[in-house]
């Protein structure tokens, strides 16, 4: 199964306890049904992580005060063995 690595090259979010007012989630899956990796704040963002899935979700919380955010990920596409005669790779950039 193909499994996606997500690095956070850039994080710059509203910090607050349990970030409760602006984050930054991502989920291990198609929505946000699917289990939480992380919600993430502040300027400190985690170690590049890898899903268990094939997709990731990632939600991006702000509320009306204080905007200060910008948050950049890249991301690969780590193909699992039974395909791995097909891999090409992928790895973009998404800012905003
Ligand atoms: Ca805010």
């Amino acid at each position: 199964m193909q499994t996606v690595t997500i690095t956070f090259d850039e994080l710059y979010v509203e910090s607050g306890q349990q970030c409760a007012y602006d984050s930054l989630a991502l989920h291990d899956g198609h929505d946000t049904e699917a289990p939480l990796i992380g919600r993430y704040c502040g300027s400190r963002g985690p170690q590049p992580l890898t899903t268990s899935s094939s997709a990731v979700f990632v939600v991006f919380i702000s509320d009306t005060d204080i905007n200060v955010g910008r948050f950049a990920l890249s991301w690969k596409v780590n193909e699992g063995l039974c395909h791995r005669h097909n891999f090409t790779g992928d790895t973009r950039t998404t800012s905003f």
